[in-house]
């Protein structure tokens, strides 16, 4: 067991099958392991001083918290964290751009936004102790996964205003990795990169990754042979089927992980190897809770609900109990990684990406989990609702692997109707599917848009 070497590619999976964890090293192992009593205590020392921080320093909260009859005082217990007023993006959106900024602009060292689906961005700001502990959540996720100081990583995440392309660069390279900044985009250059410079870590939307592993192929690129050996995903949805596939076809181990702008990016919770369906909190940086989306009350103990977050020691933009809408549930269970942390399912739904297909709810994540127990199609889709005779109408365009493309229309339509059949099963309500030769369905360099919601308002 102990010759095994997690930084060789050829033995990375077998610790991993082997679950030989105590091969993956574990940064600042006295937090990352701290008994539970232990993450409770900092985290409500921190709690009370970020909330007087907060009150303090940010006018908006200031006046919520006074209109609430709620003071800084009144946080006792971790629980208090009840008394305090929920943040939307909203609130981001109507005090743009440093309306919540709790310091002068002379501290903050970088801005990152977040365009959001409506247009208008919300933007935030990072002071150098924001970027330090940042870095440093980075840091902790990447080894997770068995990065190592002596990787050559390679960011294949947009950079610009998008916070995955610096926050991934900043925390790799703390940990001491080498970065190659080639940002998202030529993808065949990309691939030459990996080979030329012995790229070991590729840092991806999953989408972005499929991408780059067909691209890969097409060009007659051996993945089994290459340097890669871990892929770092995060910024979207990764449904497991999508990652088991990336995994065997560029013979690499990937873990997804999860952030969003307003809370700091990536690096809130990061996918150990012992739980690949889950995540770490970040717990000594982020207080989390699950509530019920509709109520805003706290769900029961390990069900699913809303994650909201409160970053516990940021100074730019101190958000209280932000309203991620993303849904999971999280468990407090220590991990065979020898992590305490707590674990959040993977998200694959948020409560706003629901449809009301006439009148019955339907996930984008369900009509994915259905396609992808089906052999003959790759893992590209996309949704498209229209208004037809007044009716809501639900396609499913998916597009067909090249061995199971078939010149014959009966084949095709008989695999159309098998899946339109099990749509039906799962949704409980009638799509249309369109299959879509191999190659058709529009390839992303970030994150993928699975649904086109085409109905009139
Ligand atoms: O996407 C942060 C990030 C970048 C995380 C790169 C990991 C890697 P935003 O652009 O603000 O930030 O989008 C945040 O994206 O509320 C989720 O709905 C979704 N999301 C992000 N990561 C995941 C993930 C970044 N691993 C929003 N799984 C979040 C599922 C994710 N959804």
């Amino acid at each position: 067991m102990t010759d095994l070497d997690i930084t060789k590619k050829k033995d990375v999976k077998q610790a991993i099958e082997k679950r030989a964890f105590d091969l993956f090293p574990i940064y600042r192992s006295e937090v990352e392991c701290a008994s539970r009593s232990d993450i409770e205590k900092i985290q409500l020392e921190k709690l009370k001083k970020q909330v007087r921080y907060t009150y303090d320093n940010v006018k908006y909260y200031r006046d919520l918290m006074d209109e609430m009859g709620v003071c800084p005082d009144d946080i006792k217990t971790l629980d208090d964290i009840r008394l305090l007023p929920f943040t939307d993006k909203e609130v981001l959106r109507e005090t743009f751009p440093y309306g919540l900024f709790a310091v002068p602009m002379d501290d903050i060292i970088e801005l990152h936004a977040s365009s959001g689906t409506t247009g208008q961005p919300i933007v935030v700001g990072y002071t150098r102790a924001d970027m330090d502990m940042w870095s440093e959540c980075i840091a902790r996720l990447v080894q997770m996964a068995g990065v190592v100081p002596t990787d050559i990583a390679q960011m294949a995440f947009g950079y610009g205003m998008f916070t995955g392309g610096f926050g991934l660069h900043y925390g790799l390279q703390r940990l001491g990795c080498a970065m190659i900044p080639a940002g998202s985009g030529n993808t065949e250059r990309h691939i030459k990169m990996i080979e030329d410079y012995g790229t070991t870590v590729l840092i991806a939307t999953p989408s972005y990754a499929m991408h780059i592993c067909e691209v890969g192929e097409s060009m007659g690129y051996d993945w089994a042979s290459s340097p890669l050996r871990v892929g770092l995903f995060g910024g979207e949805p990764c449904p497991p089927s999508l990652k088991a596939e990336i995994e065997s076809r560029m013979h690499i181990v990937c873990t997804d992980n999860y952030g969003l702008t307003e809370v700091v990016g990536p690096g809130v919770s990061g996918e150990c190897l012992a739980h690949r369906d889950q995540q770490h909190i970040a717990e000594d940086h982020f207080l989390w809770e699950v509530v019920d989306p509709d109520t805003g009350e706290a769900v029961a103990d390990g069900e699913v609900g809303e994650l909201v977050l409160t970053p516990l020691d940021k100074e730019g933009i101190p958000v209280l109990r932000y309203r991620t809408h993303d849904l999971t549930r999280v468990t407090t269970e220590p991990c065979e990684c020898g992590r305490t942390m707590a674990r959040m399912n993977k998200v694959r739904s948020r409560c706003d990406d629901m449809l009301i297909i006439r009148g019955t709810n339907v996930f984008p994540s369900q009509i994915e989990d259905v396609l992808s127990t089906i052999d003959e199609v790759t893992p590209h889709y996309h949704i498209i609702v229209r208004t037809v005779n007044g009716m809501d109408s639900l396609t499913v365009q998916t597009e067909i692997r090249p061995e199971a493309f078939s010149d014959s229309f009966e084949e095709m339509t008989a695999l159309q109707r098998s899946i339109e059949e099990k749509l039906k099963g799962v949704l409980l309500v009638g799509a249309k599917v369109e299959l879509i030769e191999p190659g058709g369905i529009e390839r992303t360099m970030g994150k993928a848009k699975h649904v086109s919601d085409e109905r009139a308002r």
